[in-house]
């Protein structure tokens, strides 16, 4: 199972099986607490089963794209989900019984677990999972090709974003890949109608209440919780907001960055402006300290993809988690392979729910993918530390644990700690604080409403309350009002923008990274303090803290057995999210921003 996605499966197969003799007779009778522990047992087994086909017809489509690869994945898909509708919709025969704590939380995730729900009806079905599995390669494939015949693809156009300071060559990459996602908007149109079907045949509103309800709370209190968290860090986001935009003015001139108005969109360093670290080099406050610069430390070690993953290892075995195990080198995916079509957006996988863990990713040797590695490896930790729970259980404590895992253990990644590994010869003085400070802000406070606004956008999608001729103006009105940026160009619905993004084709729910970036910094400052750091969060590193590892052990070994707030608790001591540690982290920085902002007028 990929760690974006949840485990469930099929019927159509029992029903063969029926008349093969292989299935139990239905039940007759009023049902009993044994033969609903006895369904689960079953449906536990036929989920292990059907999961870890999907699981390696997936591999292989994402790391081969061709049209068998894409048709093989979409069948074992469709069996998969068959297989878990037709169990969450049997399931409901035990709704009533008085049953063992963990047999109802089974029950319960037996019917939310899904991420893409499909109609009983077989061919819908199959539709549903055939444009599931095109939507998904057509975004690995994706590439852009000029006038001239000059294709390039995503991971090209991103580096343009990254490092080209002319704004007609930014433009133009950012244009450029746009491209890919206008076949896909009929796709998705229909995609919208299938799923929610599905979800709708499982009781729920749609596919956005769905989701919204994995979080063991009624949907609306989750959309009340991201939105309490959000004003939480709104003012934080807009300092950084306008402080940016007063040093890109500085750079492009206040006509291109008019002071009161939205950033536009290709100026920030990212394909998507999701994150701001490919700019710090033009905000860095002046005559201030560089930072550490990651990418350069990296380049000058020599260090190659492969080195980068020993080195994220290296950081979970100094708290106490074993190596990972031989298959994950041998099997894995680290670079680009050159004669054929991948997905490069990175992933971690667990192929058969125990230990054959992978990463597939198409690492580059710099800062941003050091981090992804962590974040990618702090998945498989995960799924292997919660193997040996029941199939139902083998999950996160919800997805944004599942996305904070590596990320909270990569805000470990600090000077101090380079210098123990031998990247760094020396640790710059706290003066160089506001630096590291502002470099960090660029990627994790810049996320923030970007973390957000996907979802809120799909929520709307999923609902009806934006249909198919607002899809485009639906996703730039939520671009403007939370992240406060704008396309560099006109756009119009004949553009559908949202498919550039890696998770709208790919169907993964996106509230999970937003609550990632609140929570990672929970997990941090806890692990800090489970370590006896004093000092600085910015500066804590938990490396080699074998107290800091058993609480994340502890915590991670639970999986989806308990409700999260359990999960929290046992880490962090306390049951709610909150974004006080985000603010305690970046405490500093807010006033040094505040000062700079100062003269200037905040706000669009
Ligand atoms: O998709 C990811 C991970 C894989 S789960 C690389 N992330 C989001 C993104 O890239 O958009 C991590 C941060 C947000
Ligand atoms: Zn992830």
């Amino acid at each position: 199972m990929r760690a974006d996605s949840l485990p469930l499966r099929p019927i159509i197969l029992c029903v063969l099986a029926l008349v093969a003799g292989g299935c139990p007779p239905p039940a007759e009778g009023p049902p009993t607490a044994a033969e609903a522990e006895r369904f689960l047992s079953e449906a536990e087994q036929t989920l292990l089963e059907r999961s870890n086909e999907e699981a390696r017809t997936g591999w292989v489509q994402a790391t081969f794209i061709t049209q068998d690869t894409d048709i093989l994945y979409a069948q074992a898909n469709e069996r998969y989900i068959g297989a878990a509708v037709d169990l969450a919709k049997r399931s409901t025969r035990y709704a009533g019984l008085e049953l063992a704590e963990d047999q109802k939380r089974k029950l319960e995730r037996l019917r939310l677990s899904l991420s893409l729900p499909a109609p009983d009806d077989a061919e819908l079905r199959g539709e549903l999972t055939r444009i599931a599995a095109g939507m998904d390669s057509a975004y690995g494939r994706g590439e852009y090709c000029t006038a001239e015949g000059e294709c390039r693809d995503l991971g090209e156009l991103s580096r343009v974003m990254a490092s080209s300071r002319d704004p007609e060559e930014l433009r133009e990459a950012w244009t450029g890949w746009r491209t890919i996602s206008h076949p896909m908007r009929p796709q998705y149109e229909r995609f919208t109608e299938l799923a929610n079907q599905g979800a709708r045949e499982l009781g729920f509103d749609d596919l956005g209440a769905m989701w919204r309800s994995q979080y063991d709370m009624p949907p609306d209190e989750l959309t009340a919780e991201t939105e309490r968290l959000w004003q939480q860090v709104r003012p934080l986001y807009e300092q950084l907001h306008c402080y940016v935009r007063g040093r890109l003015g500085d750079v492009y001139g206040e006509e291109a960055v008019p002071q009161d108005g939205p950033i536009p969109a290709h100026l920030l360093g990212n394909m998507w402006a999701q994150s701001w670290g490919n700019i710090y080099d033009l905000v860095a406050a002046p005559g201030d300290a560089q930072g550490v610069d990651l990418t350069t430390l990296l380049e000058r070690a020599g260090v190659d993809s492969r080195g980068i993953v020993r080195y994220g290892e290296q950081f979970f075995t100094s708290l106490g988690f074993p190596p990972l195990p031989e298959t994950f080198w041998e099997r894995s995916q680290f670079d680009q392979p050159q004669d054929h079509d991948a997905v490069c957006h990175a992933s971690a996988w667990n192929i058969d729910s125990e230990d054959d863990i992978r990463i597939k990713m198409c690492i580059q040797i710099n800062a941003e993918d050091f981090n992804v590695v962590h974040h990618e490896l702090g998945h498989n930790i995960y799924q292997r530390a919660y193997n040996q729970q029941p199939f139902l259980f083998r999950d996160g404590a919800n997805g944004a644990f599942h996305e904070a895992v590596g990320d909270a253990v990569a805000l470990s990644v600090t000077p101090e700690y380079l210098v123990q590994i031998g990247l760094l010869d020396e640790a710059p003085p706290a003066a160089g604080d506001l630096g590291l400070l502002l470099q960090q802000a660029l990627d994790k406070v810049a996320f923030l409403p970007f973390g957000l606004l996907v979802d809120k956008w799909r929520w709307n999608v999923f609902s009806g309350e934006t249909p198919p001729e607002e899809y485009n103006a639906g996703w730039w009105e939520l671009r403007q009002r939370y992240q406060g940026v704008t396309p560099p160009v006109a756009r119009s619905e004949a553009d559908f923008d949202p498919g550039a993004k890696y998770h709208v084709p790919a169907n993964t729910s996106y509230t999970r990274y937003f609550l990632a970036h609140i929570l990672q910094y929970q997990f941090h400052r806890a692990l800090c303090a489970a370590a006896g750091r004093q000092g600085p969060l910015h500066r804590c590193s938990v490396y080699a803290d074998a107290t800091a590892g058993e609480r994340l052990q502890e915590m991670l070994a639970v999986g989806a057995s308990r409700p999260w707030p359990d999960a929290l608790e046992a880490i962090t001591g306390t049951r709610e999210m909150d974004a006080s540690a985000i603010l305690d982290y970046f405490a500093p920085l807010a006033t040094w921003l505040e000062e700079q902002n100062c003269a200037r007028q905040c706000g669009w």
